[in-house]
């Protein structure tokens, strides 16, 4: 199959300066993505240099990197995959050791207003925090493919999932690795991953980069999408680093049912799942609350 994306930006895109909030969830119920122009800008400045010191802490600890199954994790806890050809390395780095324990700059971004008044009204009155933050950070000339993929291969949940906020550090385009999206695909349901370089992603036949539609963006610009809407983003290029962060919120009663980062483990995840629902449940992990209240449960 080899579809060309139907849709243009301009479906999908406002602006954090007339903000709408009512229209943003409605964009993003409708099209699984949303794209709100300059809504992290206040925080760019701080992050970008906390990333780049994240990144150069992470280089001078190569040499310590333990095998894990994902790649290589240096003790600070950046994941490396394999380098690309004519890099004077073998690794390079794929998500940097960069979280809310780490950056007072991105922890204060997980509580923006304007974030939180959108996940608000897509999500309902009690929101938590998902997940720790989250930096991927592509290297100059050839940095790493993230191949098209929902994030529910990773972590599915019981209800709606959570809301991803992918957030652009420098300005991104088609020759640094712009995130695709494609609009409407978190109707499609949880599809079947497999084994990519850059971990679990959709059959390359199946989902051809032309069914997705690239988001070129400024720094401080930030794509909302469900955690069922399939995105990617191609090699980094260009001469400088690509960095983008991303915020995660859910539903203060939502839960992961299935998790995995390969094939096997996520089908041996599967096989346990209905087992486990009820035990996880009762004991995963619970995020900071950024609206609401949270009521005891027993
Ligand atoms: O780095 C990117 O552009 C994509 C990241 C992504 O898709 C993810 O972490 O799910």
């Amino acid at each position: 199959m080899n579809q060309e994306s139907n849709y243009n930006v301009e479906d999908i895109e406002l602006s954090v300066d007339s903000l709408d909030v009512e229209k943003a969830a409605d964009i993003f119920e409708e099209h699984g993505c949303l794209v709100v122009r300059g809504l992290m800008k206040p925080y760019i400045e701080k992050i970008n240099q906390d990333m780049e010191a994240a990144a150069s802490e992470s280089l001078a600890l190569i040499d310590e990197a333990e095998k894990i199954v994902e790649g290589w994790r240096t003790p600070n806890g950046t994941l490396f995959i394999p380098a690309p050809d004519g890099y004077d390395r073998d690794k390079q780095i794929m998500v940097l050791a960069m979280n809310y324990q780490t950056s007072g700059a991105f922890f204060q971004s997980a509580f923006d207003e304007n974030a939180i008044r959108i996940v608000e009204a897509i999500l309902g009155p009690n929101v938590e925090i998902f997940g720790n933050g989250q930096c991927l950070y592509k290297e100059p000339v050839g940095g790493h493919p993230k191949h098209l993929h929902q994030d529910s291969a990773y972590f599915e949940h019981r209800y709606q999932g959570p809301v991803g906020i992918l957030n652009y550090v420098v300005d991104t385009d088609l020759v640094n690795g712009a995130l695709h999206v494609v609009p409407g695909s978190h109707k499609l349901g949880q599809l079947k991953h497999v084994d990519t370089f850059s971990h679990l992603g959709l059959e390359e036949d199946e989902w051809p980069w032309e069914r997705s539609l690239p988001v070129i963006g400024k720094a401080g610009d930030s794509i909302f999408f469900n955690v069922k809407t399939i995105h990617g983003s191609k090699q980094n290029m260009s001469d400088k680093p690509r960095p983008v962060f991303i915020n995660r919120y859910r539903r203060t009663d939502d839960f992961v049912i299935i998790g995995g980062t390969t094939a096997q483990n996520r089908a041996e995840a599967e096989k346990r799942a209905a087992a486990a629902e009820e035990a996880k449940k009762a004991n995963s992990d619970r995020g900071l609350m950024v609206r609401g209240f949270r009521p005891f449960s027993a």
